[in-house]
């Protein structure tokens, strides 16, 4: 039935935000996904977390490469800017765009084959420059949309749907990230959205590299007994180390919270992050002891989940080259091109 348009007309009472849109208007197309895949779930997460946070949708660019994960963007935001790129480019457009317009919210999204193998360059490399985005890996251990090969975040002694016995050493996005400097590391289960949700919202409104690992298992190709990446193996082995309350700027904290119950940071645009410890001793502003806690438990075979890392002071690429303020679309000629005069001038000071 995917070719049926979805009706446009709302329902009246539908709850509205602050600019007069419903939950329904941050929809895109009906999903061609299979009935029960983990990206559909993310797609829902995205939605209600754009609409919460009262976001314009024609503010918000989603970019995307190839594969079931790439496809989604056509089911979420369809009244935002899209680019459906090429397999593992997705980083590089997003860099480009960001440099272009920094005024919008970069919303990337990508697989674990489209990140982890032919796109792992570009991973790294729109990491460590701090570009201004959401980066979400819809992970789910295989190639999906090519019919199930191992990814390269398939785990060593898992097991195909047929039986094959992987035994390349798993590459671990959210710890690659965090050691190539992302200021926001978060990990969720697509099948978790009081945990994904306000973790999007938190990285929407953090001012540089935020990544989200999202283990989101494929019913059709790796949802059996010896995959690590199934609902049951996630459920059985997720730790969630901390539970992030998020409160925009705007909103009064209304909730009571015992003294060293929660640990708060404040992001730059005011909203706060409120952790509600799940981890005794986890200190989600310590990079290295992060990365230690993420290996010792997967040793034991859990999935850490939860707000990973988060630097509440980030600096973003428009920092790091000191660009000026400004999208390019709204600058005139003679501030995008100085003339000939000025260009001669820049290279007698190259000689
Ligand atoms: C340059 C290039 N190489 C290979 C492919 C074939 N291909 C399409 S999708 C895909 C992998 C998709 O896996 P993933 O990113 O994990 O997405 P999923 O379908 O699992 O969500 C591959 C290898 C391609 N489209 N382009
Ligand atoms: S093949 Fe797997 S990843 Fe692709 S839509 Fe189906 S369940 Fe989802
Ligand atoms: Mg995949």
């Amino acid at each position: 039935m995917t070719y049926l348009a979805k009706p446009i007309l709302h329902h009246p009472s539908l709850p509205k935000n602050s600019h007069g849109f419903t939950r329904r208007d941050y929809e895109g197309a009906i999903s061609t996904l299979c009935a029960g895949c983990g990206h559909d779930s993310i797609s829902a997460a995205i939605i209600q977390a754009c609409f919460e946070l009262d976001l314009p949708p024609h503010r918000i660019a989603k970019l995307s490469g190839i594969g079931c994960s790439s496809k989604t963007p056509t089911y979420f935001l369809g009244a935002s800017h899209g680019f459906n790129s090429v397999h593992g480019r997705m980083p590089s457009v997003l860099t480009g765009a960001n440099l272009a317009n920094r005024e919008l919210v970069y919303l990337g999204v990508s697989g674990d084959g489209d990140s982890a193998s032919i796109g792992l360059g570009q991973f790294a490399h729109s990491l460590r420059r701090g570009v201004n985005m959401v980066y979400i890996v819809e992970n789910n251990g295989v190639y999906g949309l090519t019919k199930g090969q191992f990814s390269a975040t398939a785990d060593k002694g898992s097991k195909s749907k047929k039986g094959a016995l992987n035994t390349d050493s798993p590459i671990d996005l959210a710890s690659l990230a965090l050691q190539l400097g992302a200021t926001f590391v978060g990990r969720s289960f697509s099948g978790d959205k009081d945990q994904l949700v306000p973790l999007i919202k938190a990285a929407v409104l953090h001012k540089g590299a935020a990544f989200i690992d999202v283990i989101s298992p494929c019913v059709a190709f790796n949802n059996h007994q010896g995959s690590t990446k199934s609902y049951d193996y996630i459920r059985e082995h997720n730790e969630a180390v901390n539970f992030l309350d998020f409160i925009p700027r705007r909103d009064e904290i209304t909730a009571d919270y015992a003294q060293g119950e929660v640990t708060t940071v404040r992001q730059h645009d005011g909203s706060l992050l409120l952790l509600r410890k799940l981890h005794e001793s986890y200190d989600p502003t310590n990079r290295i002891a992060a990365m230690n806690y993420i290996h010792e438990r997967q040793a034991e075979g859990e999935v850490v989940t939860g707000l990973l890392y988060v630097d509440a002071e980030p600096e973003d690429l428009h920092a790091h080259l000191n660009t000026r303020a400004g999208a390019f679309n709204l600058m005139a000629e003679a501030e995008l091109c100085p003339g000939s005069a000025a260009l001669e001038k820049l290279n007698a000071s190259l000689r």
